[in-house]
């Protein structure tokens, strides 16, 4: 009997947990292919450009993959404007 109230609580405890964690997120997640990113300084000039877009919240770009992850908050913005911004760098958003 004891143990399963001890399951219960657990269960309870990661419940509000994961509630709590999707509330606080107001958080999509995009996954952009970006052409050209030969280097990290690629990389850092897409994450520059990147970061300046009000509600963005992290970017990884990999000029390995030629991707560029990003999370952000679209109550802020969207992922036509994360792409508008990655385009005014000289790489440009594979679509
Ligand atoms: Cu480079």
């Amino acid at each position: 009997m004891k143990t399963r109230l001890t399951q219960i609580a657990f269960a309870a405890v990661a419940v509000t947990g994961l509630a709590i964690a999707s509330a606080a997120a107001g958080e999509a997640k995009a996954n952009f292919k970006v052409n050209g990113m030969m280097c990290s300084a690629c990389e850092s000039a897409v994450t520059k450009a990147v970061t300046k877009v009000d509600g963005v919240k992290s970017i990884d770009a990999d000029s390995d993959k030629g991707t560029a992850v990003v999370a952000y908050d679209p109550a802020k913005t969207s992922e036509d404007k994360i792409a508008a911004a990655i385009n005014t760098t000289k790489f440009k958003v594979q679509k």
